[in-house]
Order: C-alpha cells, then sequence, then structure tokens
C-alpha cells in the first residue's frame, strides 16, 4: 500500500428525495453533524428548490427523479422526505436496488399500501426499511419506556398525550392529522407499551376557530389497548401558539409526564409577565431526536446491521397505517371501531 492511500471507510453516499422542510432539515444534519456520511445526490419535484442545494453541499448533484436517484450509481443509500403518499413506491423501489432506505413517517397512506412494503422487504430476503418515527430516538421517550418496562411505573392503566401544531399548511384534512400527526402517538403506543392497538375512537369537539371548512381540529382519539390500557391523544395543528408534545403514563406505582419542557424561565421587569420560549415546529423540539435517529442509521448501514436497534421498522410503519385506518373510519362511526392487522409475513 502507498502512502497516499487510506483504508478508512469511504462516507455513506446519500440520496435525499424531497428538499422541502423536513429534507433540507436533513441534508443540513447529514452535511454538518452526521459522521460517516455525505448528501451525494437530490431531487425535489420543484427543480428550483433542489437547484439550491449543491451551493451548500459541495459535490452534491440534482437529477430529474426519484427513479434515477434511487438508481444511481453514487447513491448507497436513501433518505425519503417527500410527502406521505408517494412512500410506498419509493420505498419498493430501494427495495429492488437493494439500497437501505430511511423513509419518513408515515409509510403509506393506508394498510394495503404499507403492507405491499413488508412483503416487498420480505421477498427481498433482507432488512432494509428503517422508518423515521424520530421520537424514539428523544432522551424523554428513552426515560419513560424505561420507567415503564422496568417496572417503576407498576401497572400501567392509562396514557394521556398532547400533540399542538401552531400551524399547518392549508389542506391539513382530517386524514392528515390522523396519518401525519396521530401516527406519531399510535407508534409511541406500539414503542411504549409493546402490544399492538385493538380498538380506536374519535371525540369531535366544536372546531376552533382557525380549522378550515370541515376540519376537526381539535380532535381527540382514544385508543384500547390488546390488553385494555386506554390512551387518549389530544391533537390541535392550529393553536398559533408553540409546538407541545406531551405524554403522561399513569400507572399502579407512579405516574410519569415527559414533554412539560420549560427551559429558562425569565422574570420581566415591565408589567410583572414571567416567561419561556415555546419552540415553533418539530425540527428545533425534536433536534437531537433526529441527529441520533440519522446517525444511528448511517451507523448500523456501516456496521451492516442495516437497521438501528431503536428504528421503527416496515412492520411498525403497517401496523400504524391499520390504527390509522381505523381512527379514520372513527371520526364518521359512533362508538370503537376495531383495529384488524394481517399476519406477519
Ligand atoms: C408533521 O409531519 C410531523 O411529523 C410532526 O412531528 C407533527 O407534529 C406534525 O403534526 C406533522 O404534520
Amino acid at each position: 500500500m502507498t502512502s497516499t492511500q487510506s483504508t478508512a471507510p469511504a462516507d455513506l453516499r446519500v440520496g435525499v428525495i424531497g428538499v422541502g422542510q423536513m429534507g433540507a432539515d436533513h441534508v443540513t444534519r447529514i452535511s454538518t453533524r452526521t459522521k460517516g456520511a455525505r448528501v451525494s445526490v437530490v431531487t425535489d419535484y420543484l427543480r428550483d428548490k433542489a437547484e439550491e442545494v449543491p451551493g451548500q453541499v459541495p459535490g452534491c448533484r440534482v437529477v430529474d427523479s426519484p427513479e434515477e436517484l434511487i438508481a444511481a450509481e453514487d447513491v448507497d443509500a436513501v433518505l425519503i422526505a417527500s410527502p406521505g403518499r408517494f412512500h410506498k413506491d419509493q420505498t419498493i423501489a430501494c427495495i429492488e436496488h437493494g439500497k437501505p432506505v430511511l423513509c419518513e413517517k408515515p409509510l403509506a397512506m393506508n394498510p394495503e399500501d404499507a403492507y405491499a412494503v413488508v412483503q416487498a422487504e420480505q421477498a427481498s430476503g433482507k432488512a432494509l426499511v428503517s422508518l423515521g418515527f424520530m421520537r424514539r430516538f428523544d432522551a424523554g421517550y428513552a426515560d419513560l419506556k424505561d420507567a415503564i418496562t422496568s417496572g417503576e411505573l407498576g401497572q400501567i392503566s392509562i396514557v394521556n398525550c398532547k400533540h399542538r401544531n401552531a400551524h399547518t399548511l392549508p389542506g391539513f384534512v382530517d386524514s392528515m392529522m390522523v396519518y401525519d400527526s396521530a401516527v406519531h402517538e399510535i407508534d409511541a403506543i406500539h414503542y411504549f407499551l409493546e402490544e399492538p392497538i385493538s380498538a380506536v375512537q374519535a371525540v369531535l369537539p366544536t372546531p376552533g376557530p382557525r380549522a378550515d371548512e370541515g376540519q376537526h381540529d381539535p380532535m381527540l382519539l382514544l385508543f384500547r389497548t390488546a390488553s385494555g390500557i386506554i390512551v387518549t391523544d389530544e391533537l390541535y395543528v392550529n393553536t398559533a401558539s408553540g409546538y407541545e408534545v406531551r405524554t403522561e403514563v399513569v400507572g399502579s406505582a407512579g405516574i410519569a409526564t415527559i414533554g412539560q419542557d420549560s427551559g429558562r424561565v425569565t422574570t420581566h421587569l415591565d408589567g410583572g409577565r414571567w416567561g419561556g420560549s415555546i419552540p415553533e415546529d418539530f425540527r428545533p423540539r425534536f433536534v437531537d431526536a433526529y441527529d441520533r435517529e440519522v446517525q444511528a442509521w448511517v451507523s448500523a448501514i456501516a456496521d451492516g446491521t442495516m437497521i438501528a436497534e431503536r428504528s421503527a421498522t416496515a412492520w411498525d410503519g403497517y401496523l400504524a397505517a391499520a390504527a390509522c385506518e381505523a381512527a379514520e373510519q372513527a371520526l364518521t362511526t359512533t362508538g370503537f371501531v376495531e383495529v384488524t392487522t394481517a399476519e406477519r409475513p
């Protein structure tokens, strides 16, 4: 070996599909804070948006379509941050090319499509799909999971969740409140309690003043798990306030709450006020979780395990989609709607 040859492993070349809000955030993350990876190719249906990336990430190139990106020689692994309705086909294309993929949630917009991904991965004989439920990598979540699994909280009866966004984009209809927002709590239920959701009920208050025509914002979903634990999920996606995600687990030996992050509290001299700050959206709130999630994905590919231990898988995405479908039906049904799931292939 000559002195100019290196034994260091080459950086994983990541192709990013969709460089809007979340995708752009991931491009910055991989380029500045992730060890062992770089962004090599990007694509976006808004070509101008994609063209901005090489200016910030030297050596990165833009291609016309997701298909071209997935097939590219200089893409070792793919991060999908396109809208949810494209996730199924793009994830299956990655599987067909034998490339590991981190797909932002949801895996699909219905259980049949999510199941098709599970089957495609199974047929390929390789575990390649990581699903971007980033909360699994949040320190508060990890702490709460430990408290539940160690038995510290005793027998769990109720979990109360609150999920509040300051704003959403116009057209964020009820089904998106389920598949884009509530899907996080649905995955959290599976993650924390390690049992399936068996039924869902919706309770719909009078819509708030910022709800779109026909939208039920706020919305309350009640989930019942297989063993009879009840989970309440209050969704309010246009509070005009800030981003809040709280979880309270009620057990026979303790009640644990996470997400009441107050950070610095300041008293103000003008008028007897005190207060702190609240994140505008999920990117600052979960920045550490996203960083850990992407680093764990890159490291898992480097060590050949492909899917990080804590990551959600295609099967988790299928279970979430099945619960979402029941939640969507519950919006127009009185009482609980049963969740039905297929056998794991
Ligand atoms: C968004 O897609 C997310 O994933 C956020 O975490 C969630 O809070 C928001 O409601 C969704 O639209």
